[in-house]
């Protein structure tokens, strides 16, 4: 049987120095990736930095009902072509005020837990729902 040991030890030879150069470059790259990761992830903070939004679109605020916590900063996003509000019903616990078209305001949450049903003052027919918790 034409067994060639010699040209086969020199090539498996030369698939493992290969290989072992590829892990080097992947255990690098991998180090310094996650390590990015984890300083852009203590930078930004606790999901309370910028998970509470309301949408406007089509007349409707998106989500329909929003829990935050108390006393948290909420922003509203106008992605309407007509100016609208976010105004607490009752209590007048928040406003927004006039929220121009492709523009934002923020409006800070109740400090008490409750439902705080809201409306667009412009447009009565709109209703939301923040729940403090
Ligand atoms: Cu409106």
């Amino acid at each position: 049987m034409p067994f060639r040991f010699p040209s086969g030890t020199v090539r498996l030879g030369a698939v493992t120095a290969c290989a072992l150069a590829l892990t080097t470059l992947l255990g690098c790259s991998n180090g310094g990736g996650g390590g990015g990761d984890t300083a852009t992830e203590s930078a930004t903070g606790p999901s309370t930095g910028g998970g509470t939004r309301i949408t406007i679109q089509d007349f409707k605020f998106q989500p329909a009902s929003l829990t935050v916590s108390a006393g948290a900063e909420v922003t509203v996003v106008n992605k309407d072509t007509t100016t609208h509000t976010v105004t607490a019903s009752k209590g007048g616990s928040f406003d927004t005020g006039d929220i121009a078209p492709g523009k934002s305001a923020t409006f800070t949450a109740p400090s008490k837990p409750g439902d705080f049903p809201y409306t667009c003052t412009i447009h009565p027919f709109m209703k939301g729902t923040l729940t403090v918790e």
